[in-house]
């Protein structure tokens, strides 16, 4: 199927355009509203902070626009055993994937985790593991997705990143919380926390349910279901942290952080 065949199956399924869409315009949205928010914030940790969660609706816009074009969704035939193996929704059937959204997961969760670490008050090698783990997860993620010569093998893949997803699930619950009480911020990222790790959890219950896995959900439903998680956990999660940021510099200024005092100007 051509990339402009892909686009036009994209705009004929409504629902399925307006999940892409929606989250296209939110991600604008988001990233003028964060600009202003962040207008007049000075400390150097409170600016990374900024910059790092900045960083989630951009790259977000940027991956949306991928999906919606067609540039980064594919049909692929499914290999035996598949629920969807030999049908397909593609004129030549084939399975809509759209890898687009687990390549660049690879790029916004990191961001997530960079300023959630940050706020917690993580040491560098906290910072390093729960990155790379959620590397890790995304690209293994985006190898389940692409694999079609083996349905077992998908799943390996499926098992693979889950296990990167239990180191930063460790990571979020045991040691960012701890630090975080050293570090007097315990209340925001303690809200934060259970935001991410509900919603981050929702992601492979869909993946496995959705078309590329046992097949229950139906295209659109699935897209929605990431999209929908997707708001929260990228934009209201991002306005509730860069709020709080706005509102207790000095104390991200003056925090106990395992990475040593930001330099402070002013
Ligand atoms: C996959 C499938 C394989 C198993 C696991 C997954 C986890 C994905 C997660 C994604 C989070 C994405 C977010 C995006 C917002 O920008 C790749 C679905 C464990 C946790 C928060």
């Amino acid at each position: 199927m051509t990339q402009t065949e892909i686009f036009q199956f994209i705009q004929d399924n409504a629902l399925l355009s307006a999940s892409l869409w929606v989250n296209i315009a939110l991600a604008g949205l988001s990233i003028l509203l964060f600009v202003y928010m962040g207008r007049n914030v000075e400390d150097p940790r409170a600016q990374l902070i900024f910059v790092a969660t900045l960083m989630v609706p951009l790259v977000s816009i940027s991956s949306y626009t991928g999906l919606v074009s067609g540039l980064t969704v594919s049909f692929l035939e499914m290999p035996a055993g598949h629920a969807l193996a030999g049908a397909g929704a593609g004129p030549e059937g084939g399975v809509f994937t759209p890898w687009g959204r687990y390549l660049t997961w690879a790029f916004s969760t990191p961001m997530i985790l960079v300023a959630l670490g940050l706020l917690a008050g993580s040491n560098l090698s906290k910072l390093f593991t729960a990155v790379v783990a959620d590397v890790g997860m995304c690209v293994t993620g985006l190898a389940a997705a692409l694999t079609t010569s083996s349905l077992l093998l998908r799943w390996v893949w499926y098992a693979i990143s889950c296990a990167f997803f239990v180191v930063v699930l460790y990571i979020l619950l045991a040691e960012w919380a701890r630090d975080a009480e050293v570090a007097g911020t315990a209340d925001i990222f303690n809200t934060l926390k259970v935001l991410t790790v509900v919603l981050w959890l929702g992601y492979p219950i869909f993946w496995a349910l959705g078309a590329e896995g046992l097949a229950v959900l139906d295209v659109a439903i699935t897209s929605w279901a990431y999209s929908g998680m997707d708001i929260i956990a990228k934009y209201l999660f991002a306005f509730l942290l860069l709020r709080w940021v706005v509102e207790n510099e000095r104390t991200v200024a003056d925090m106990a952080s395992g990475l040593g005092s930001a330099a402070r100007s002013g």
